[in-house]
């Protein structure tokens, strides 16, 4: 889209863009160009505009559009972006597009605010306007549908890192087996749904939420939520995340590809793990384990080393695990 190609350009110069060489690069009209710089404007965007020079952009607004995410987020998994200013949910609006249109595998589906965000096993998930990135990740991947839970894991450790290369000072662990936690708080969920045959995976939406710039959280959730903000006191550019993600999703992604399972990156998602070495307490289907998470497995897996030096291993998606914080 020649938006994007021209906010990427204007984001990467150093100092001003004439609009002659804005014109030439993506062979559009001067007029065509205005035209653009007029949109961007609108959007939020503040331009320094000086006869002979050209245009710089001065200012960028927080703001989750596909041109501002697509202008920033090379060499990623994220193809294609669709924005949506409200939405109930993007997971219901990613499935959607990828059972009715060919939608493909790395798109993805965002909005400023969800009417109806979902968390696991029926839970709700707040996502008030302004504040936070809700978003979608389409995915199209050859795999059997028993490794797609795997995904929530690549993409647990991805957004950890994503964080990290934009707050350095930030000290975020993952909760097993995909809560992104700061200072003993939820500041990230995961929710991961698929499409499938029995042999067959038709896709895989991955849906992530992030408390970035919040400073205001639910009474439902505020003894339990926190934001990047809250805990390390920076404003962060949502769009800056997102392009980072959409980096260390590709470079996991490749990673987890290449074997279909978690072998080359149980070491790091173990460095990530608060849990590790610490005592537990799994929830199971009817049964408690308790004792010390060891890490996990190559499919996910958490091992648990109980009280009788006997390791349990517990599969991620159905259990909770409790002992760390006072959330389960
Ligand atoms: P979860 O079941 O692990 O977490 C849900 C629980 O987390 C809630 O019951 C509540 O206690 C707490 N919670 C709710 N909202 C927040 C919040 N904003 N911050 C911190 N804690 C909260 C986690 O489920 C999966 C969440 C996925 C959300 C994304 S957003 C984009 C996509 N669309 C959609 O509908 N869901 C996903």
């Amino acid at each position: 889209m020649k938006k994007t190609a021209i906010l990427k350009m204007l984001r990467e110069a150093d100092g001003f863009v004439s609009g002659q060489v804005l014109c030439e690069q993506l062979g559009v009209s001067r007029t065509a160009v205005w035209k653009y710089i007029n949109q961007l404007k609108e959007e939020g965007y503040v331009f320094e505009a000086v006869s002979n020079k050209g245009y710089r952009i001065v200012e960028y607004p927080d703001i989750l559009t596909d041109s501002e995410i697509l202008s920033r987020a090379d060499n990623g998994i994220i193809r294609e972006v669709i924005f949506f200013p409200e939405t109930d949910s993007t997971n219901n609006q990613a499935k959607k597009y990828a059972t009715e249109t060919d939608a493909a595998n790395g798109t993805l589906f965002i909005t400023e605010c969800q009417t109806g965000g979902r968390g696991r096993r029926g839970r709700s998930w707040v996502s008030p306007a302004g504040s936070g990135i809700w978003m979608s990740l389409l995915l199209r991947p050859q795999i059997a549908p028993e490794h797609a839970s795997m995904l929530t894991i690549v993409a647990a450790m991805a957004m950890a890192e994503a964080i990290k290369a934009n707050v350095s000072e930030a000290e975020c662990g993952i909760k097993w087996p995909n809560d992104i936690v700061m200072n003993g708080k939820k500041i990230c969920g995961i929710l991961t749904e698929m499409s499938a045959e029995m042999d067959y995976v038709h896709y895989v939406v991955i849906g992530i939420g992030l408390n970035v710039n919040t400073t205001q959280f639910d009474e439902s959730i505020k003894d339990v939520a926190s934001s990047i903000y809250n805990e390390t006191g920076k404003k962060i550019s949502r769009s800056a995340i997102v392009a980072a993600f959409s980096r260390t999703f590709a470079k996991y992604y490749d990673v987890f590809m290449a074997s279909r399972d978690l072998s080359g990156l149980t070491d790091e998602y173990n460095r990530m793990l608060v849990n590790k070495d610490r005592e537990v307490r799994v929830l199971g289907t009817g049964e408690v384990t308790e004792g010390v998470a060891l890490g996990i497995k190559s499919d996910g897996e958490l091992m648990v080393k109980k009280d009788d030096g006997t390791v349990a291993m517990v599969r991620a998606g159905e259990v909770s695990v409790r002992g760390l914080y006072g959330y389960v």
